[in-house]
């Protein structure tokens, strides 16, 4: 990953993707971790910051970055997908930041447990959610959106924000945040998409009625079908995904040649149980071989010794990750997630053959897709 640098989706406000080789490492370097922004970075003071945290409490507390530093804090390893990735890969495109496999990456959170605060300032009986408030403030994109400017902000049930594992975190991978990445605090909710990681936490709300705000309806939502008639729900645990990293889309290989099949797979609703690999676009399956242990709420990189064929050819190869639910990868995008939760079992074209010259296969003839690796390198 020497060589490695973010690839720029937007400028204003900043929008940039990991490499694809950043999956290649169970922990992500800070510097190659993506960057998901909707507003301006907000540039807050740890001196004059302060966390709120009132609604339905009995003790509304303020706590400064000092106070909260010193509070009891526990690392999890957690693995951050953006809803929205892979969504350059959607057929007819959607719009959206266009990523393509690299809105993922998994770090070392360091933080308080948001439990701790709430034991603290006392829950109502009647609680039923915690509205996760960010400094950043803009204009919203997505119908339907109210007149001006919004914070960014989730909402969690209260018993997902009751959980020891959801941070306030200050540190990632024991380094202290950086302003992309929410300085001075954020919040880790493991198992569910990245909108969830609120950054720049200045206010946490007990609500005893669930909102019906952009937050909970414009954006991150989804069309539950599951309810006889399609109801908007907010989004939440990451599906059940695989990604292929090695080989990438449209690379030469050798005939009958031993080639490593490399990829991650991740879940939030349970640990990864399973991952099977095609080499011909989904008739047959192999088992690959799983490499780092179980984390509940991490991505396990996976393996598969692949005999390249004899003959020049094209190979479509597909991953495909089961969870210890059950759960397993679909084949086609569900239409009812929109452009997020984006995790159908992805084709991955390569092409086998000796030299450039003696293929008899004409690429254009193959694909008419061209990879897109438009993109700007920062840093
Ligand atoms: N305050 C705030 N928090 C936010 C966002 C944001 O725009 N503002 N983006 C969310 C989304 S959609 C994702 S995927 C993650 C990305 O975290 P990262 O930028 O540290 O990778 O942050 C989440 N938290
Ligand atoms: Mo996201």
């Amino acid at each position: 990953m020497d060589s490695a640098a973010l690839i720029v989706r937007e400028k204003e406000p900043l929008n940039v993707e990991s490499p694809a080789c950043v999956l290649d490492s169970f922990l992500t370097p800070n510097d190659l971790f993506f960057i998901r922004n909707h507003f301006p970075i907000p540039r807050l003071n740890p001196e004059s910051y302060r966390l709120r945290v009132d609604g339905a409490v009995a003790d509304p507390l303020r706590i400064s970055y000092e106070e909260l530093r010193a509070m009891p804090s526990r690392t999890s390893t957690v693995t951050l997908e953006c809803a929205g990735n892979g969504r350059s890969f959607l057929q007819p495109r959607k719009s959206g930041v266009p990523w393509e496999l690299g809105a993922i990456g998994t770090a070392e959170w360091t933080g308080v447990p948001l439990a701790h605060l709430l034991r603290r300032a006392g829950v109502d009986d009647g609680a039923v959610a915690v509205f996760v408030e960010g400094a950043d403030r803009g204009e919203p994109t997505n119908d339907p959106k109210p007149d001006g400017e919004i914070a960014f902000a989730r909402t969690l049930p209260i018993e997902k924000a009751q959980e020891p594992d959801v941070l306030l975190a200050y540190r990632m991978n024991a380094r202290d945040l950086t302003p992309e990445h929410g300085f001075p605090v954020r919040a880790i909710v493991p198992g569910y998409y990245g909108m969830a990681s609120v950054k720049w936490i200045t206010h946490i709300e007990v609500l005893r009625e669930w909102p019906r705000g952009y937050w909970e309806t414009s954006e991150y939502s989804y069309w539950d079908a599951a309810e006889g008639r399609p109801i908007v729900r907010p989004l939440d645990k990451i599906r059940v995904k695989s990604a292929i990293v090695r080989p990438r889309m449209h690379e030469i290989v050798r005939p009958n040649m031993g080639y490593r099949v490399t990829g991650a797979a991740w879940s939030g609703t349970s640990e990864i149980a399973k991952v099977e690999l095609s080499v011909d676009g989904g008739e047959t399956w192999n088992v690959a071989r799983l490499l780092d242990a179980s984390r509940r709420y991490a991505w396990r990189r996976w393996e598969y010794e692949w005999r390249t064929p004899a003959q020049s050819r094209m190979c479509v190869l597909l991953s495909r990750a089961r969870d210890s639910t059950g759960a397993t990868q679909p084949d086609h995008h569900d239409a009812n997630y929109g452009s997020y939760a984006i995790n159908y079992t992805l084709p991955v074209e390569v092409f086998v053959r000796s030299s450039m010259r003696s293929s008899g296969i004409r690429t254009e003839s193959i694909s008419g897709r061209v990879e897109n690796l438009v993109g700007e390198t920062l840093l």
